[in-house]
């Protein structure tokens, strides 16, 4: 199933200068990407990307630190990418995570875990449309995959 996914790179990933790791991992694997940008989360946009979690402890420390710096926000396409980036992910909690996963090679504790990655087709489509228009896009036909599928 052709989908696409919002992947992004959180500040501590920024800072850390793991942009182009994680932009190679998935570039390697054979997904494409159709949009990204390096943009500072405003606490609006926060609050409306980490709407779910209103009300749980960590909400406040989730939005301070989302909005702390500079984020790569990025929109991949490929068969199954919301699973096969989660998957590449690894577990939320870093110490949960298996090593050779991004959160299971680069991160340690729970609140700075490098990534985020959407977690459903509706959250995709919810998070792209919350952070890309359409012009910043771009589609991927079929001839263009030939080496991978
Ligand atoms: P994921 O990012 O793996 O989809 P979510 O959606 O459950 O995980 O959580 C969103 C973000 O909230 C996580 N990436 C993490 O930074 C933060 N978070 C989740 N659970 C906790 C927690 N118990 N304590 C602190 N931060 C948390």
């Amino acid at each position: 199933m052709m989908q696409k996914t919002f992947l992004m790179v959180k500040p501590d990933g920024v800072q850390r200068q793991l942009i182009g790791e994680i932009v190679s991992r998935f570039e390697r694997k054979g997904l494409h990407l159709a949009g990204a940008k390096l943009m500072t989360i405003s606490p609006e946009l926060a609050q409306q990307h980490y709407g779910e979690h209103k009300g749980k402890p960590f909400f406040e420390g989730l939005v301070e630190f989302i909005t702390s710096g500079p984020v790569f926000a990025m929109v991949w396409q490929g068969e199954n990418v919301i699973e096969i980036s989660r998957q590449m992910m690894g577990k939320t909690n870093p110490k949960d995570a298996l090593p050779g996963t991004i959160r299971g090679d680069y991160g340690v504790i729970v609140g700075k875990n490098i990534i985020h990655g959407s977690d459903s087709p509706e959250s995709a489509e919810r998070e792209i449309n919350l952070f890309f228009n359409q012009e910043e896009l771009v589609e991927y036909n079929k001839s263009m995959n030939e080496w991978i599928y």
